[in-house]
């Protein structure tokens, strides 16, 4: 079957975790992803956060699936000429390089419009032009600069990050579909364009509800927050709201049975108005749905954590598993608060391709989060990640056309480093070496 991306090429000057998710993104919709990497060296994060001896780490392997991996110095002339030939023959390139790096290396905007002008020149920075234009950005810097970290968290607390990679992994979403729109134009005007994302923005983008309720303060305070009913002043800016829900309908986390142990056992919840009804019955209070104390969301609202209250009172005697079933029964909206190990081992999410599990000829199998796009004429396969140059002669003879002369001409240059083929796996047992696949 076809996909979505078939024919397109791009070339993956990515690196950490913001610009190859964006490029993982696009290899999955079928294009062909080739990761240029510094010989020797790669991508810093084959080596980060390392579980097995001597094999690329997770943080590499979950960011990298579907692509190959090239080994070229850009700063080796002869390197240099072979990114230019990969140019001519890319649809686009993606960077997510500290500001002016890509320029040092010689392929500025306008000389890579000259070498191809079908180019789209994608890249992400930290910020957009301005005052801070020149920082070199990771994942949280971004959420702080972004008005993530100072919304996040409880009011009484320090401002916090998230686990939700959304400077790295959000940004580089916004970069895939600026890159795919990019495309689509190319097709009307024959041109390509660049295409920026600033981290600071893609986060601010994902946190437009807490400047819509930056606005709203003007106008008053914000009720559905608690502290609204705790009767705390709001002051000039969004406060940090704790679990309350961020939209229209109440919500809180609410412990279920077994929280004294369990740090996962509990439950989101939300009185969503027209339900209300419903939520009376399951938790006992019948007489809620007349009173005029709790029949209307507005005489809720400066009660909420009474109500909240009670209602964990109900979600206290089920398990989270039990309270959703029930609660879903009524269509009340809930969420169990699930831990990445029940993540791993639900099966739903094996079944659709969501969690994948992935042979590597280094580190064995591992679990990967697959394609969340689900598309019914472009079906996604994940495969492992490249080796560190696995594909460099690959590309050059099968992409870039060059005869034996020219590979060996460009390998005697020093621009590329050598591929060392991996050695067979060993599997261990007990802690001893006990047989060799
Ligand atoms: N051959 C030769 N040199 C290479 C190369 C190759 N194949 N690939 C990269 N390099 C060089 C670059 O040319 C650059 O050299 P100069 O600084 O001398 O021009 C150098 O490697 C390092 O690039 P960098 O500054 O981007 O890397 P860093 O580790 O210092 O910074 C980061 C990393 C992420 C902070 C920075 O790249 C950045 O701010 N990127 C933009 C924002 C972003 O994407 N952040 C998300 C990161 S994920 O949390």
């Amino acid at each position: 079957m076809t996909k979505a991306l078939d024919g397109v090429r791009i070339l993956d000057f990515t690196h950490v975790q913001s610009g190859p998710t964006c490029t993982q993104l696009l290899a999955w919709l079928g294009a062909d992803v080739i990761k240029v990497e510094r010989p020797g060296v790669g991508d810093i994060t084959r080596g980060q956060l390392r579980d097995v001896p001597n094999a690329d780490s997770l943080y590499f392997t979950m960011l990298n699936s579907n692509k190959r991996s090239i080994t070229i110095d850009s700063k080796n002339r002869t390197g240099k000429e072979v990114l230019e030939s990969l140019i001519k023959t890319c649809d686009v390139l993606v960077e997510n390089f500290a500001p002016g790096a890509l320029d040092r290396m010689g392929l500025t905007w306008a000389h890579i419009q000259s070498i191809n002008p079908r180019m789209v020149l994608a890249s992400i920075k930290g910020f957009g032009p301005g005052k801070y234009e020149d920082c070199k950005v990771y994942e949280n810097v971004a959420q702080c600069a972004g008005g993530s970290a100072s919304t996040t968290g409880f009011r009484d607390g320090l401002p916090l990050v998230t686990g939700a990679q959304i400077g790295d992994s959000g940004t580089g979403l916004h970069l895939a579909l600026g890159i795919v729109a990019a495309l689509l134009q190319r097709e009307k005007t024959g041109r390509g364009q660049k295409v920026t994302v600033a981290m600071q923005d893609g986060v601010l983008n994902l946190c437009r509800v807490k400047l819509r309720d930056q606005q709203r303060l003007a106008h008053g305070p914000l009720q559905e927050y608690s502290q609204f009913g705790e009767g705390i002043a709001f002051g000039d800016a969004v406060p940090r709201a704790g679990n309350d829900s961020g939209g229209g309908q109440p919500g809180r986390i609410l412990k279920c049975k077994g929280w004294e142990t369990d740090p996962n056992a509990y439950i989101y919840f939300i009185t969503q108005a027209p339900v209300w009804e419903a939520i009376c019955e399951v938790i006992g209070e019948p007489g809620w749905k007349t009173d005029p104390g709790y029949a209307k969301p507005a005489a809720r609202l400066p009660k909420l954590n009474q109500i909240f209250a009670r209602i964990e009172a109900w979600t206290m005697t089920k398990t989270k598993f039990e309270a959703m079933d029930i609660l879903n029964e009524f269509d009340i909206p809930c969420g169990p608060i699930l831990s990445m190990r029940e993540i791993a081992e639900e099966q739903s999410l094996r079944d659709t391709g969501t969690v994948v599990e992935v042979d590597h000829p280094k580190r064995g199998p591992y679990l990967t989060v697959g394609n969340p796009i689900k598309m019914s004429d472009s079906p996604t396969e994940v495969t492992r990640s490249p080796l560190l140059g696995e594909h460099t002669d690959q590309v050059l003879r099968d992409v870039l056309g060059f005869d034996d002369r020219r590979v060996d001409e460009i390998k005697a240059s020093g621009a590329l480093g050598e591929f060392v083929p991996p050695r067979p796996r060993e599997v261990s047992l007990g802690g001893d070496v006990v047989a060799v696949e």
